[in-house]
């Protein structure tokens, strides 16, 4: 069935979109399961013709970790608002990450819960004026990228929806990682933020694998910053979760412990 799409003009999620159909076109499609929260973002599950389910808001991760868990055969991606995941869901995603789930986490960034008409989330900036925050948001943004490496998340990575190629690559790198990986994508809301984002101007892509992540991590925190890194922050290949439950003798049978705990 053909879904309208209902994503406002000039919105970043085109982007995301596009890059993941690239993506996705060059894989098994019949091994691909996609999974999404509630929210602007989700509407990708509308547009893009694979296995794919919606999850409740904030629980896009952990849907997919059960997919992967279930059918490790699966390549699975996770797309998240930045609502989703930094607020309502951040447990999920820290767990995630901390168990190396191998999935990928695709975090739409746009600063705000855009489909409930402009609240401000955990990356929202300083100031922000929302619904939720009349007066200004009077919270310091929280760096999504510091998260997800304090949680251990093996690859970790930021692009930008104005950059097409490097959005695609960095996506094909993030899938073909084994083990927990994470790609933040930069994206200016036209409905409520206007185009306000100066990402154009401020972005830079790293050459190289920085030799201290942390730190090139922290070069924007979210604020007025002038310099905003793009690219891949960490690459580190470790044993994943589906690896380790299926170690020793002991097969997880997923079915077999929903139906105990039941
Ligand atoms: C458990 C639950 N809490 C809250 C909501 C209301 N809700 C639906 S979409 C949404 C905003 C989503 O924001 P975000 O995850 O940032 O995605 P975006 O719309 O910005 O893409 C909220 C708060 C909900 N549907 N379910």
């Amino acid at each position: 069935m053909k879904t309208p799409n209902t994503w406002c003009p000039g919105c970043g999620n085109f982007s995301i979109d596009m890059a993941a159909k690239n993506v996705i076109e060059k894989m098994d499609k019949s091994k691909v399961a996609i999974t999404a929260g509630i929210g602007c973002h989700a509407k990708i599950i509308d547009y893009v013709n694979v296995n794919s389910f919606y999850g409740l808001h904030g629980r896009p991760v952990p849907v997919a970790v059960g997919i992967k868990l279930a059918n490790p055969e699966l390549d699975v991606l996770a797309f998240s608002g930045d609502g989703d995941s930094l607020n309502e869901g951040i447990s999920h995603l820290i767990h995630a990450a901390k168990r190396n789930s191998d999935i990928t986490v695709v975090l739409h960034q746009n600063r705000n819960f855009a489909l409930t008409v402009k609240q401000f989330t955990a990356s929202s900036p300083k100031g922000f004026i929302s619904n939720s925050s009349p007066d200004g948001n009077p919270e310091e943004p929280l760096n999504a990228l510091e998260v997800v490496h304090a949680a251990g998340a093996g690859f970790i990575a930021r692009s930008f929806t104005g950059e097409m190629k490097h959005l695609e690559e960095t996506l094909e790198e993030a899938v073909k990682h084994k083990g927990f990986s994470f790609v933040e994508v930069l994206q200016s809301c036209p409905a409520w933020q206007g185009n306000g984002e100066d990402y154009h101007e401020k972005t830079y892509k790293m050459r190289k694998l920085p030799r201290n992540p942390l730190k090139r991590m922290k070069e924007w925190n979210y604020d007025n910053g002038e310099r905003i890194p793009l690219g891949v922050f960490k690459k580190e290949e470790k044993s994943t979760f589906e690896e380790e439950m299926k170690t020793g003798k002991k097969k997880v049978n997923v079915l077999e412990i929903l139906n105990s705990s039941a």
